[in-house]
């Protein structure tokens, strides 16, 4: 029967005196901007999270860890914990040299002496360690299109940790955990991994996994980085803070981790467990599909619902710790109480309910009823509060389209509709009104329109956030780049992409401002559709055609779709 070696585990941290001197001295170095993954990252490098790690993985360990799951010396680890910089940060870099790492605020955590520097083969990795190089993979995208070029790998001198003003009292490090073990007894700890809100299945199913493998319970949500459009995290502590009054305290703890989940399926297993052993624990929960990332590009599940089950059942002998596997819990009607779905014997006879995730956002979002037997009143209530029926959320509306394809008129037309409908804010951020007042450094670069829809995302998810309507009117003719703004926005409310699709043709004939006479003459240069691309939405909310249709009804059309999006009911 195995129970925990509860010793503290080795940490990266440097002595309080050390430290300070430290950072006074690495004030002088070469400093890199810490994103908010690689915060996560080196929080959990430091404090052991995620020993036998001693820093950013070299070029050797991340080889092997991409082809094997192994580091170079065969010990197992699946997940690459790499350092991404831009190439013109990575140039200035000699090898052996230090380097200071700081968060956002600038505050420096960590030194690192850079040993290694490479270019990845970012479509092996993504193949390798995501099973498929397709950007509809959350960590697929995020390598492409967010990660840097380059990576550096070394080992790592902690400072101090991250600072986080959340939830303070409910973040421990693996050695807080180890010693809260040894001073309550527990030397069996099964780990529950979430970055769900808990319902009454998941107490059944916890409760479950507890007796069976004859351990107490820690519930280990994950609170640094989860899927993109997941519940945040301010809200799911607090109904997870209102679950866990349910368990009894003498054998349920909870504790938050601050990690950056990639959505690995199998290998993120395998990685979870790892890190919960380094936390203390000797059995952790898998569920069906643990980690999924949903569907890929076609429409297709990345992976089988028990991989992740039998990658790590595979190696949890090597890894010391204990796989319990998730059931998938129904509420049976006449014997009013949970029960594993495979386990149930008389299914002709008797009633079977199941809420799904998918369904569940649909209810909240259209303040239907969620039943007693499904979550706590305390839970439902949390999620209202954050997640009110889509009627009263805020929302963006995204025109794209050619110059001259007729986005600005139809975006003003609809701002005028919406504003008589009335009950919320709206902002129109027409291409124009943006480039004047936000944008006016900028030109047509690539680079430029980037950072032009950026802004304009920006400012869009802020309004959608506090529950307005923006409406944006640019031609963003990059596809990446029009998906980034979409997660953005998606995180608070929709994101409604409305393709104004008016030919090249037409738009070079309307030539309202006479830009395209002049693209022509080669005096206006980098010209969308002209001598520049446009990636043509592949699939929008909305594709309008302009060509013989009027203004308003091309205005109407969009109205229609937010109605049946749910975004504007009869009386708002
Ligand atoms: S982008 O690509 O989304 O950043 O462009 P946007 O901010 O919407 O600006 C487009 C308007 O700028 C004028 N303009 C050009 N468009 C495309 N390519 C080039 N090189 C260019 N130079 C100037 C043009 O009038 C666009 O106006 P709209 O409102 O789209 O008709």
């Amino acid at each position: 029967m195995s129970t925990a070696n509860l010793s503290p585990i080795p940490e990266l941290y440097v002595s309080y005196e050390s430290a300070q001197k430290l950072k006074a001295e690495a004030g002088n170095l070469i400093s890199w901007d810490l994103t908010p993954r690689q915060i996560c990252d080196l929080e959990l490098l430091m404090n052991g999270g995620f020993n036998p790690l001693k820093g950013f993985l070299t070029e050797a360990d991340y080889d092997s860890v991409v082809d094997k799951m192994r580091l170079a010396d065969g010990t197992l680890w699946p997940m690459p914990i790499t350092l991404d910089v831009g190439e013109d940060f990575a140039e200035k870099l000699e090898i052996g040299q230090d380097i200071a790492l700081r968060d956002q605020e600038g505050v420096i955590l960590a030194t690192m002496t850079v040993t290694d520097r490479w270019a990845p083969n970012k479509a092996l990795e993504a193949e390798k360690v995501f099973g498929a190089d397709d950007d509809a993979h959350p960590a697929v995208n995020y390598l492409h299109n967010q990660a840097g070029g380059i990576y550096l790998g070394g080992p790592v001198t902690g400072i101090q940790q991250p600072v986080h003003y959340d939830f303070r009292a409910r973040r421990d490090t693996p050695n807080e955990l180890r010693a809260f073990f040894r001073k309550v007894g527990w030397k069996r700890v099964v780990a529950f991994q979430t970055r769900n809100p808990l319902h009454r299945a998941h107490q059944e199913l916890t409760f479950r996994a507890a007796r069976e493998a004859q351990a107490n319970l820690l519930i280990h949500p994950v609170v640094g980085m989860t899927k993109p459009g997941d519940v945040d995290h301010f809200t799911r502590v607090r109904c997870y803070e209102a679950v866990l009054d349910k368990y009894p305290a003498a054998t349920t703890s909870m504790s938050l981790l601050n990690l950056a989940m990639r959505m690995a399926g199998p290998r993120e297993a395998v990685w979870h467990g790892l890190i919960r052993k380094n936390h203390g624990c000797t059995h952790f929960i898998v569920g069906r599909d643990h980690a999924g990332p949903g569907k890929n590009s076609a429409g297709e599940d990345f992976y089988g619902p028990y991989d992740a089950q039998d990658l790590f059942r595979e190696h949890q002998e090597e890894m010391g710790i204990e796989m319990v596997d998730f059931k998938h819990m129904v509420w049976v009607q006449e014997r009013a109480q949970y029960e594993p779905n495979d386990e149930i014997k008389d299914k002709d006879n008797v009633t079977i309910l199941n809420i799904s995730g998918t369904e569940l956002r649909r209810r909240l979002a259209e303040g239907l009823e969620i039943p007693e037997w499904f979550s706590f009143p305390e839970v439902v209530a949390e999620l209202r509060r954050t997640r009110p029926p889509r009627s009263q959320q805020g929302f963006t509306v995204f025109f794209t389209g050619f110059s001259g394809s007729g986005k600005s008129t139809i975006a003003n037309a609809l701002m005028v509709k919406l504003m008589e409908m009335g009950g919320r804010p709206v902002t129109l951020l027409d291409g124009d009104i943006v480039r004047k007042n936000l944008s006016s450094e900028l030109g047509f670069s690539k680079e430029h329109r980037d950072l032009n829809i950026r802004r304009i995302g920006y400012v869009a998810s802020e309004i959608t956030k506090n529950g307005g309507i923006a409406i944006c009117a640019p031609i963003a003719p990059y596809a990446t780049t029009r998906r980034a703004v979409r997660e953005d926005i998606e995180a608070f409310g929709a994101f409604v992409e409305v393709h104004v699709a008016t030919s090249i043709e037409e738009c070079e004939r309307r030539d309202r401002k006479g830009l395209y006479k002049l693209a022509r003459e080669g005096k206006i240069k980098e010209f969308t559709g002209i001598s520049d691309p446009y990636d043509v939405p592949k699939n929008p909310e909305l594709s309008v055609e302009t060509e013989n249709v009027d203004v308003d009804s091309c205005a109407h059309q969009v109205l229609l779709k937010l109605e049946s999006m749910g975004l504007i009911a009869g009386r708002v």
